[in-house]
């Protein structure tokens, strides 16, 4: 079994029930659980401003998952939830990206792990502190990051994730 942290994050259409679909379909993966999920913060677009906000979280699963297999998944998970892509950053029912795959580290075109934007991405990180409240994620301390950027525009909600 591994660790794997994902991040979600939905501006179209019912945004905290994408979520909470988009979770309830990766608890449905074979041989995967969810074990931890952040609050849902409501966070301003980043990348490309004329679009509405988000709502983001993240959720640590483990699995059996490869971490190819993983992003397949995902991916599929999205297409199956009608995830249309018009350009870069734009917006989405669903996005789920795959940020850390415990202590697997990769390079290659199709899959990045640790994902790359992560330390600069607040919509990432604050939710991830919820998980991680030291700043040390496996195979990832993003404590001296998160100090270093601005966490305006992400703010918690009272929203919540269902464990399914
Ligand atoms: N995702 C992006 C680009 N910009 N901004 C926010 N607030 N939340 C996101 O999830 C997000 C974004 C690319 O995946
Ligand atoms: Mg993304
Ligand atoms: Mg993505």
């Amino acid at each position: 079994m591994s660790t794997v942290i994902l991040g979600l994050g939905s501006n179209l259409g019912d945004k905290r029930r994408n979520l909470n679909t988009a979770v309830h379909a990766i608890s449905l993966l074979p041989n995967t659980q969810v074990k931890n999920v952040s609050s849902i913060y409501k966070t301003k677009p980043v990348g490309f401003d004329e679009q509405d906000d988000f709502l983001n979280a993240v959720i640590s699963i483990e699995t059996e998952l490869s971490p190819h297999a993983i992003l397949g998944a995902c991916l599929g998970i999205e297409a199956s939830m009608g995830r249309v892509r018009l350009h870069k950053n734009g917006p989405r029912i669903i996005d789920i990206d795959v940020l850390i795959y415990e202590s697997y580290f990769s390079d290659s075109v199709e899959l990045t792990l640790p994902h790359p934007r992560i330390k600069e991405r607040a919509f990432v990180m604050v939710p991830l502190l919820d998980l991680y409240p030291s700043g040390r994620a496996p195979g990832l301390y993003f404590l001296p990051n998160l100090r270093e950027i601005s966490t305006e525009g992400v703010e918690k909600t009272d929203l919540d994730i269902l464990i399914p």
